[in-house]
């Protein structure tokens, strides 16, 4: 295990696959999906119970969207720990579905964010997107609705749609994802800060799908268990209703592609907010994973 003490480099957290999947030879699986703007790595972990069976239901998930977030590639890692080393209590979770599970969507910004208290709330990617600014939202530049709301035509704003949609390589790596998991991919959750809040569909309307009762459902499986274990209380609700209208979203544009359950997971803050410190990172993760092992184990159960 990588342990909860610390928050750890994309580096760190790729090797930490390849070395489960180097023990684990026929349980997991790591699989290179693509390259950052600067040209690191971007790899994907696929957990399952070794069974051999093929084809089984997918559940899809990712962190560090944005960089400064750290605690979501924390949790990240908690998870792939729990599924791998953890079978006997989560055998539930693995015998009609993988995991698919993305760390780090935005290791360049990540990188950004580690070099100095300067750069610590760095949010966005890292490639140039005009003369003078950096980095476009990897978060409204999904082919969904795209700069229909909540995002900036401004290159040098915070949530700077790009210059179209899937500008940016990581994006499209998170878009190839999706498309290619959506004909079993069950629930898509990807790991935001800060909350807490659970988001379902839409962010780009105010309106609610019409399978909104499924979502909800769902959601409300993650807010008890959560309540139950430490009391943390998370708001549920459309990320447009709950937060703000935000459009050319990860969660909207996996939801459109197939993904009955898609959430944006906001994790609790920390710090000033996005910064919980390392020696929150322990209780944080666990809490977390307690509501999306109740949520898994509620989807695992409806489809
Ligand atoms: O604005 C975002 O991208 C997310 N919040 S954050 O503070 N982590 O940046 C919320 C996204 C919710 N989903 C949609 N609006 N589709
Ligand atoms: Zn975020």
């Amino acid at each position: 295990r990588l342990g909860t003490e610390r928050f750890y480099s994309h580096g760190e957290i790729n090797q930490y696959i390849e070395d489960l999947a180097q023990e684990q030879p026929r349980r997991v699986f790591v699989k290179t999906v693509g390259r950052s703007y600067e040209r690191r790595l971007m790899k994907t972990v696929t957990i399952t119970n070794g069974d051999g069976r093929r084809n089984k239901n997918v559940i899809l998930v990712d962190g560090g969207f944005h960089a400064r977030e750290w605690i979501s590639p924390a949790t990240v890692v908690y998870l792939i720990d729990e599924l791998v080393n953890n079978l006997s209590e989560n055998a539930d979770l693995l015998l009609d579905y993988d995991w698919v599970i993305l760390p780090v969507v935005n290791p360049d910004g990540y990188e950004y964010t580690q070099l100095s208290e300067d750069t610590r709330m760095w949010r966005k990617t890292r490639k140039p997107s005009s003369a003078d600014c950096i980095g476009t939202d990897p978060n409204r530049n999904f082919d969904f609705h795209w700069n229909e709301g909540g995002a900036s035509d401004n290159p040098c704003a915070d949530t700077y749609a790009g210059s179209n949609a899937f500008s940016e390589p990581e994006a499209q790596v998170v878009s190839d994802l999706i498309h290619s998991h959506a004909a079993r991919g069950k629930m898509y959750l990807t790991l935001h800060s800060f909350g807490p809040y659970i988001l379902y569909p839409w962010g780009w309307t105010s309106d609610l799908p019409d399978t909104v009762a499924d979502l909800h459902e769902v959601a409300q499986a993650g807010f008890d268990a959560i309540l139950a274990d430490t009391g943390t209380f998370y708001e549920i609700g459309s990320s447009t209703n709950k937060l703000y209208v935000a459009a050319g979203a990860s969660d909207d544009y996996a939801f459109n592609a197939g993904f009955p359950i898609s959430f944006t997971m906001e994790l609790p803050p920390g710090g000033t907010g996005f910064d919980p410190p390392a020696s929150a990172i322990d209780r944080m993760v666990k809490e977390t994973f307690v509501g999306i092992a109740a949520m898994a184990r509620k989807v695992v159960q409806k489809y």
